[in-house]
């Protein structure tokens, strides 16, 4: 089959949200690029995964003329509820951040929007290639070689956007010695469950319990998204309905009698939980963005969030290069990334750390856990901070 040869300005790795929403923000800046996906439109778009969009993300995909159904049928919280020893204790954000909310929006439904947004400008986005590999980081262009069924592809451009998130090509592309990873893997992961039921609560409710973490999230009027801590060798498939139910309703009971909402459990998977951060974020012609460059675990419902702010920051960057040949931001893009990142690392460390059981932890390190809530649950400044983080640093 004969070879197809591309010149575009950027080629992306990956639709996810990070290489869908450059490229929707460098079609405003009008510059020229190419996404190549390994998985179908399909698979991207059925991937149940984030479902908390911090107020800067939902600010930013409205700007960027994408937010329509978001606004439509996304919901507003303005707090959540934090549990423990059998009370609620409600963060509230619109009081303590002025106004600021967060938004749950699922993620494959940004995905949808962000796909149909570039399907119908006429962009291309090329599915289910495989055997992606990345070169000439160091050259004058870069390359993107591929394959479209059994075709190759050759992609030239002036910078690739590495956006193929925690197992892609692109971060392993970077000479051995040049990158620096911070790494940490915590001993639990998360049962994730979505139920054909009603909401069991006006807000999100974050529980630590003896018996472990637990959250109810919602992703509509009838369909609960809802989570355990568990053993991170877990099964999905050996946690029957039952079992699920009474672990839920065990870890979440309050004195005055709550219990959350059953229904038919349709889909259930066990997560890992890991922190990982890697500096730079770029290697000469390569820029990493997303979850390819750095890893939180979910408890701060931050990881899509971060990836969309890379992005802004590397299309800012491009559109003032492209205008003016200065790389000037360009060359800070990975100091500017990672001072954020940092942060929500910090922060989802830190929910992590408050709400989970860790295997082996002594009476001192659960004292100090109720502490740390009892402190939040009492104090407005301590509430402000986690409020602050929760709905996104500016
Ligand atoms: P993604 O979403 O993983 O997208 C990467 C894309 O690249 C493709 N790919 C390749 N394409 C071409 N060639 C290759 N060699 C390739 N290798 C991979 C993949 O198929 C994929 O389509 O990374 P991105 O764009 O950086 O986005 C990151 C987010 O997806 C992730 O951080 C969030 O889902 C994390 N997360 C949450 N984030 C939040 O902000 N709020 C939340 O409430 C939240 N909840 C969650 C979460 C993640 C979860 N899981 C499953 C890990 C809840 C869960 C349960
Ligand atoms: C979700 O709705 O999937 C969700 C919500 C909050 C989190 C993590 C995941 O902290």
């Amino acid at each position: 089959m004969t070879a197809r040869n591309v010149r575009t300005q950027v080629g992306i790795v990956g639709a996810g949200p990070a290489g869908l929403m450059l490229a929707r923000l460098l079609r405003l800046e009008g510059i020229d690029c190419v996404i190549l996906e390994n998985r179908s439109r399909e698979e991207i778009e059925g991937t149940i995964r984030a479902g908390v969009l911090e107020q800067g993300t939902t600010d930013l995909l409205k700007r960027s003329g994408v937010g329509d159904r978001m606004v439509r049928e996304g919901a507003v919280h303005e707090g959540i509820e934090l549990r423990f020893g059998g009370r609620g204790h409600r963060i509230d954000f619109a009081a303590l951040t002025g106004g600021k909310a967060v938004t749950l929006y699922p993620q494959h439904e940004v995905i949808k929007d962000l796909v149909k947004s570039r399907l119908d400008d006429g962009g291309e986005i090329l599915f289910s290639v495989r055997d992606v590999r990345v070169g000439g980081l160091d050259a004058a262009v870069a390359r993107i070689d591929c394959l479209d069924d059994s075709r190759p592809i050759a992609i030239e451009c002036d910078y690739i956007a590495g956006c193929d998130g925690t197992h892609g090509v692109c971060r392993s592309a970077i000479p051995a010695g040049t990158l620096t990873t911070f790494e940490r893997t915590y001993p639990f992961g998360w049962l994730g469950i979505l139920c054909e039921a009603p909401p069991s609560s006006r807000e999100l409710v974050y529980a630590r319990h003896e018996r472990g973490f637990a959250l109810v999230s919602t992703r509509s009027p009838i369909v609960q998204r809802m989570y355990l801590q568990c053993d991170p060798a877990d099964d999905a498939e050996r946690w029957s309905e039952e079992a699920i139910w009474e672990e839920l309703r065990t870890r979440l009971a309050t004195h005055d009698g709550w219990a959350p909402r059953e229904g038919r459990i349709f889909h259930k998977s066990v997560i890992g939980m890991r922190s990982m951060v890697t500096e730079p974020m770029r290697h000469g012609r390569l820029f990493l963005a997303g979850d390819a460059a750095h890893v939180v675990p979910p408890t701060g419902a931050k990881g899509l969030n971060l990836a969309v702010a890379d992005v802004a920051v590397l299309a800012r960057a491009l559109a003032a290069y492209y205008a003016t040949a200065d790389t000037g931001l360009l060359d800070r893009y990975s100091q500017i990334c990672l001072a954020r990142v940092w942060k929500a690392q910090r922060f989802s460390w830190w929910m992590t750390s408050m709400l989970h059981c860790f295997p082996g932890a002594d009476a001192f390190q659960q004292r100090l856990q109720l502490a740390e809530l009892d402190y939040l649950a009492h104090s407005e400044a301590a509430r402000r901070t986690l409020a602050e983080n929760y709905v996104g640093l500016p």
